[in-house]
Formats: C-alpha cells, sequence, structure tokens
C-alpha cells in the first residue's frame, strides 16, 4: 500500500515532505517519479489531470488536499468504488474566517475608495459603515460557514445563515432549503458565498438571486467560481442594485487577462487565497486515514457521492 501525491503546482514537494517529516516509513510517491502504480492504494490530489487516476488498478481512497471535492467529480473514476475525502482543518477554517472578515471590515470603512483617492492625491471623505448597520448572511454553514459565523458574531455583527439541512445555532439565525431562501437573501446586506459546489448549486449567483439581495448588498464568493453567473453580477453592479463584490475564486483560474471582473470599479478581485491548505496542519489526518485504509477501518471526512460533498 502506498500514497501518491498528483497535483500540476510547486506545492507537490512539500507534501511530499511534509508527509515523510510525519512519518518516515510512509511509502510516499510525486507522480512525477517512477513509482510502482499496483502499490498505490490512495491518491493525495489537487486538481490533477482528469483521467490520470486511471493508471492505479489498486486506488481505494482520493483524498483531495484542500476543502472542495468539486473538481474530483470531473474525473472517470469517480464512479468505482473509490472512496472520496476532504480536508477538515481548524487552521483552513481560521484562514477563510480572517480573510472574509478582512474583507468586510475594507467594505465597511472603504479602504479601497482611499487607497484609489491616494493615487490622486485627493483628500476626499465619504460616508462609512458600521457593524451594526450590516447583517452578514452566509451561504452555507458548514465546518467554514459556521466558523465564520461564530467568529462574525463574537466582533458584534448580525450573523444569518443558510443550509440545506436543518442547523440548530446559537445565535445564528438559520433558514433551510428553497423556501426560505428569498427571505434570507432580503436580510442580508453582505452576502458571503461558502457552499461546495455540486450539481445544484452551480450557478446560484444569479440575476434571480442577487436581486433578492437588499439595495445596496455587497457579495463576498469565496467558495467556487462555478457559483457565479459571471454576467449576471455585472449587472447587478453597474445598475447599482450591489454596492459590489469580492471575488477570490473564478471559473478558469488564473482569471484571463481579459476578463471584465478585473477592470471593473467595484469589483476586489484576490487570487484564490483565502484559505489554502498548509501541508503541516493537514498531513496529520492524512495519514491517519491511510492507517484506516490499512487497517479496514473507516475513514474520517469521506465525502457523500450522492450529496457531492
Ligand atoms: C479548498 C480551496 O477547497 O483552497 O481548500 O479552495
Amino acid at each position: 500500500m502506498s500514497i501518491v501525491i498528483v497535483r500540476q503546482d510547486a506545492a507537490i514537494d512539500a507534501w511530499k515532505e511534509a508527509l515523510t517529516s510525519y512519518r518516515k516509513d510512509l511509502p510516499v510517491y510525486s507522480f512525477l517519479e517512477p513509482h510502482p502504480k499496483d502499490a498505490i492504494t490512495m491518491a493525495l490530489v489537487w486538481k490533477h489531470p482528469v483521467g490520470s487516476l486511471e493508471a492505479y488498478p489498486n486506488l481505494k481512497c482520493i483524498a483531495s488536499s484542500g476543502a472542495g471535492v468539486d473538481f474530483i467529480w470531473d474525473d472517470p473514476i469517480t464512479k468505482n468504488e473509490v472512496q472520496i475525502t476532504r480536508v477538515i482543518d481548524p487552521m483552513l477554517a481560521n484562514d477563510m474566517s480572517e480573510f472574509v472578515t478582512g474583507l468586510i471590515y475594507n467594505h465597511l470603512k472603504g479602504f479601497n475608495f482611499y487607497r484609489n483617492k491616494q493615487k490622486e492625491q485627493l483628500w476626499q471623505r465619504i460616508s462609512s459603515k458600521r457593524i451594526s448597520d450590516v447583517s452578514v448572511g452566509i451561504l452555507g454553514l458548514g465546518q467554514l460557514g459556521l466558523h465564520l459565523g461564530n467568529s462574525l458574531m463574537k466582533q458584534g455583527f448580525k450573523v444569518i445563515g443558510w443550509s440545506n439541512s436543518e442547523k440548530n445555532l446559537e445565535g445564528i439565525e438559520s433558514f433551510v432549503g428553497t423556501k426560505e431562501l428569498p427571505l434570507f437573501l432580503n436580510k442580508s446586506s453582505i452576502l458571503v458565498c461558502l457552499l461546495p459546489l455540486t450539481r445544484t448549486t452551480k450557478g446560484i449567483l444569479n440575476t434571480k438571486l442577487l436581486l433578492q439581495l437588499p439595495k445596496g448588498a455587497y457579495l463576498i464568493n469565496v467558495a467556487r467560481g462555478g457559483h457565479l453567473v459571471d454576467a449576471d453580477l455585472i449587472e447587478a453592479l453597474d445598475n447599482d442594485h450591489l454596492s459590489g463584490a469580492a471575488l477570490d475564486v473564478f471559473h478558469k483560474e488564473p482569471l484571463p487577462n481579459d476578463h471584465p471582473f478585473w477592470k471593473h470599479a467595484k469589483i476586489q478581485i484576490t487570487p484564490h487565497i483565502a484559505s489554502v491548505s498548509d501541508p503541516k496542519s493537514v498531513v496529520p489526518q492524512i495519514v491517519d486515514n491511510y492507517l484506516r485504509l490499512q487497517n479496514k477501518q473507516p475513514m474520517t471526512n469521506v465525502v457523500s457521492v450522492k450529496k457531492g460533498y
């Protein structure tokens, strides 16, 4: 039994190093080096080349090295009896909360506006918003959404949340299912998308949804580019229904040079950096699952193929 790391970015060596320093005897290979294909039972992946996992006839687990697994569904191998796991990591959740909180304060206090005025040496004041002026709606109350909600609540924000299944949360008014979505949207002056990308959530951030937000609402998408209908966002910003948007994720990454988001005055772009798995923090759960697999015990953080997350 062995692990292969399959990803197309420069982080491949850091993941191998983190795994082997955590456990010296671990048989782990980069897919770029010669390795015994028949021995591979676990593939640790991030945006691996589609079809590349078909090389491993004895694969039992595809472990995403991030919180999301949406990129795995494109792979033909998911139709076989292979279990899929994802990362649930406090550091990842904390990084996400800090990042989104930064974006929210940036929006409330208009820091981008002043940065732009500084370039023109213009002393110009705008009114800023207070925490008590807004209500933050979190679309998706999974581990990341809940962490964010609790952290914002501690800072005095009014937080509401929407999810597919019922949640009983102290201090967070929560809304469930399609029926309650309009009510939730009506009350969200800042909307944060933290949904998993699935067949049902693809394109959810569209004109119909955006128009149900209060006029002047602000959108933060730190989930996946596939949630957003790009043209619908531009329309909602240009007709002043939305006051702005912060986007960390895009349909195509890196965002193509000619994409209209780059130059849009009301859009703040960051390069999919909101929360990035830290190999040292994540490796213990990967190794634990590898050992569970080896000992024929149930693994943790297994994704439901039916639900898609
Ligand atoms: C993740 C991500 O899913 O970085 O972990 O987007």
